[in-house]
């Protein structure tokens, strides 16, 4: 695995907003982590989360792409790729934190004819409200401008609000009603090479095109939670029974939800050390 950072990369990051890591995993690694995804993916059956309080259909949305969301809670091999502190030190040199907590995991898969993914910002959805909540997604297939890779508009995390966003629907533009003057800048898009990897911006706009081919486009992706981030009011991933017994303003920090997988300075959750909440 690719995990040293160049100091270029790092002010790429910050100054645009997302980085592209090419070669990220070795061509064994990248052999597991697929291994792994299309395991934990099919024992999911139609369950986006593991309790099946969330699950997949026959809507628009169902057809952007096949989402399973938290995978390391309920497959060992996901759990193994998912809290590897070379991870966690990536996003936390990358965002600038001490400490970083996974949010959620994500599979991400178009299949054949996949509808595209809108523009929108991910952090306004989640029960966090960070500017330093940042995203990684690892192509497990070569994604290309054909079958769906993502593009990003750079430098919008520094003007984003998290009251301003959008659902990812069938009008793909619709963020740029919400933020105008993003309509007029210029979209890149951002191949990849099967185990190559970008990390993006909680508050970037970023989307990714349609698959336009017969063939499939997985992604792995994990979205991360500064540690001493607090609860913003929003239910997002968590249960009814976990949003009952927080208070908006409380500190999100119990490691069987969202384990600490890297910290400079405290210790951390390891794959043998998670209890899976
Ligand atoms: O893979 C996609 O189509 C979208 C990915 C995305 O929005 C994300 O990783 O935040
Ligand atoms: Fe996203």
């Amino acid at each position: 695995m690719q995990t040293e950072l160049t100091q270029q990369q790092i002010d790429s990051y910050r100054d645009n907003g997302f980085v592209v890591i090419e070669n990220f995993l070795t061509p064994e690694e990248l052999a597991e982590w697929r291994q792994s995804v299309d395991e934990a993916v099919a024992q999911r059956d139609d369950r986006k989360l593991a309790d099946g309080s969330m699950r997949s259909g026959d809507s628009y949305y169902d057809k952007v792409f096949v989402q399973r969301i938290n995978l390391w809670q309920d497959h060992e091999g996901m759990r193994k790729l998912m809290l590897d502190p070379r991870l966690g030190k990536m996003a936390a040199d990358l965002a600038g934190v001490d400490g970083i907590r996974i949010w959620h995991d994500q599979a991400l898969i178009k299949k054949p004819w996949a509808n595209p993914t809108g523009w929108h910002l991910d952090n306004p959805y989640w029960s966090f409200s960070s500017r330093n909540a940042i995203s990684i997604w690892v192509a497990l297939d070569d994604a290309t401008l054909e079958n769906g890779c993502l593009y990003f508009i750079p430098g919008t995390h520094k003007t984003a609000t998290w009251e301003i966003n959008v659902g990812i629907g069938q009008n793909i533009g619709d963020l740029f009603v919400q933020y105008p003057e993003w309509g007029k800048m210029n979209s890149v898009p951002a191949p990849m090479k099967a185990g190559s990897c970008s990390f993006h911006n909680g508050l970037l706009a970023h989307g990714a095109g349609a698959n336009m081919t017969n063939g499939w486009r997985r992604a792995m992706t994990c979205g991360y939670m500064p540690d001493g981030s607090t609860f913003n009011g929003q239910q997002n991933i968590l249960s009814s029974a976990q949003i009952e017994k927080l208070k908006v303003g409380d500190v999100l920090e119990d490691d069987a939800q969202s384990p600490l997988i890297y910290h400079r300075s405290k210790p951390y959750v390891t794959a043998e050390t998670a209890h899976v909440g």
